[in-house]
Parts: C-alpha cells; structure tokens; sequence
C-alpha cells in the first residue's frame, strides 16, 4: 500500500543528500512476528546526513492486515526546522489513517511565519485530506502545526491525493533546508537539542503503536523498539509498565 511513498523517499534522500548509516541497535533493525494466524514483518532504516542529524523509517507488513509506513527527520541541531512527520496507516483496508506534517519545535508567531506559513498553500490545494480529526493520543497543540494533513481515507485517495501531496510536501521540506540558516551560538543550538529531546519523550509517552508493535513483537521488544531507536532521547519512566 505505501511502498511507492518509501520508494519516492528513497531516491529523493540519496539523489539529494550525501547520506551516511545510522547505528540501529542491534535487533530492533527488523523482526518477524509468528503469532497469530498472518505473518508481519517490520523493518526499518536509519541514515544522516550534514543537514539531518536522524532519518528514520520503518514499515510494517502484515499484508491485508496492516501496512504502516512510518519516518521522522530530524534536523541538526544548528537548525530550528520543524522536524519532518509521517504516519501512513491501513488496517484491514478498509481503515486507512495518514498524517504528515511538519512538526514545530516552537508556537511562538514568527517560527510559524517562517516555517509553516509556507505549507499552506498545499494543504489547501489538498484540502480533503486535512480533515481536522480530533486526536486522542497526542495533543494537537503539541508539535502538530495548523497545516498538517489528517484524514481518514481509502485505497484510491492515496494513490490519486495523498502521493502528488506527499510529494509536494517533501520538496517543500528540502526547499526549506536548503535556505535555513544554521544558529550559532550555544545557548540558541542547546534550545534545539532540548526542544528535540522534548519532541522524542512526549511521542515516547504518547505513541499508539506500543500496542501494536507488542501484540506483534511483544512487550520487551516494544519497548526497547520505542525507546532505543524510534525515540531515543526519551528516558523510559520508571513506572512505565508496571
Ligand atoms: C495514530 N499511529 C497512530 C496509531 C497507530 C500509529 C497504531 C493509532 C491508529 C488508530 O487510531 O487506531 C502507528 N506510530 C505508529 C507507528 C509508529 C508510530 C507504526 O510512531 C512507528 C513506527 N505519528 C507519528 C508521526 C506523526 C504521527 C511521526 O509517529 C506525525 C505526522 C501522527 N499518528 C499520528 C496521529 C495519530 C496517529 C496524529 C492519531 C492519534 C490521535 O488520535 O491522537
């Protein structure tokens, strides 16, 4: 279902950026499920980049069941840019959820001015998959911008209007950090680092796939998965689990 958005990405990431690996701690790069009565596999990929200090990107395919493309772009920590979020989801096929957006480390005026004024223009051009859904896990005043799309669609929209938005999307997002500025101070880059640490525990606390990807792959490994690779900079709470 969402292969075609993993290939797109793909070739844009390595035509456009001198991309080196990035460690994935060992057995959290792939794994296979053998409960239950389909097979599901998931299986990620990590790389960086001068100007992306961490590309990730995971799919799972639990063929008719589930397909789930996943990634988060992490900027360096000398640019302020929203971090680059997509969560591609179908169930069953008949329950498809997709959300992109460019998520904001700042609310304040003028971080929206420069960096998601811009988006506008094609969330308005695709203006059915922005359709203001409430959410329930995350807040969407936390690290979701006025732009994102949200919709709960089927097969053929993704194909026709989530793909050409997709794509709009990602060179919008390539375009910005070709022409962002890097901070120089210290003080300006340790605001990054906390703001995207801060980004990695709310997500790491919040995300909704823990149930899915332990139901899968089991508790142990679903928390290593989350807090050792997707979120890494989140620190597990003590309690978590208990
Ligand atoms: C929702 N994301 C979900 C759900 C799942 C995942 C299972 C719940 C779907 C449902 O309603 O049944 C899955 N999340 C994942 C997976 C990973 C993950 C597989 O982190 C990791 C591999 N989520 C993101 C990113 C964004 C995001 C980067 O990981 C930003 C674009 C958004 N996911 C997002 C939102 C919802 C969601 C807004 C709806 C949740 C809500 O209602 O609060």
């Amino acid at each position: 279902m969402f292969q075609p958005f993993k290939e797109y990405l793909e070739e844009e990431l390595f035509g456009n950026f001198n991309l080196r690996s990035r460690p994935i701690p060992a057995g959290l790069e792939a794994n296979v499920s053998d409960r239950g009565k389909s097979k599901a596999t998931i299986q990620s990929w990590c790389y960086q980049s001068a100007e992306l200090r961490k590309i990730r990107y995971t799919y799972i395919d639990a063929g008719e069941m589930s397909q789930v493309f996943n990634c988060v772009m992490y900027p360096s920590h000398n640019y302020d840019l929203p971090l680059l979020g997509i969560d591609f989801l179908s169930f069953g096929k008949k329950k498809i959820l997709v959300v992109l957006d460019f998520q904001p480390l700042f609310r304040d005026p003028a971080y929206q001015e420069k960096y998601i004024e811009p988006m506008r223009e094609i969330r308005d051009k695709y203006n059915d998959l922005a359709q203001n859904l409430e959410m329930k896990f995350y807040d969407a005043n936390q690290y979701f911008s006025k732009y994102l799309l949200f919709a709960k669609t089927d097969a053929e929209t993704v194909v026709n209007r989530l793909f050409p938005a997709y794509q709009e999307y990602v060179q919008l997002y390539w375009q910005m950090l070709a022409s962002a500025e890097p901070l120089k101070t210290e003080r300006e880059i340790k605001r990054i680092i906390e703001a995207q640490k801060h980004y990695d525990q709310y997500s790491a606390e919040r995300d909704p796939a823990h149930g899915l990807f332990s139901s899968y792959f089991g508790e142990e490994w679903s928390n290593r998965f989350l807090y050792e690779f997707l979120f890494e900079d989140a620190t597990p709470l003590a309690v978590a689990s208990v």
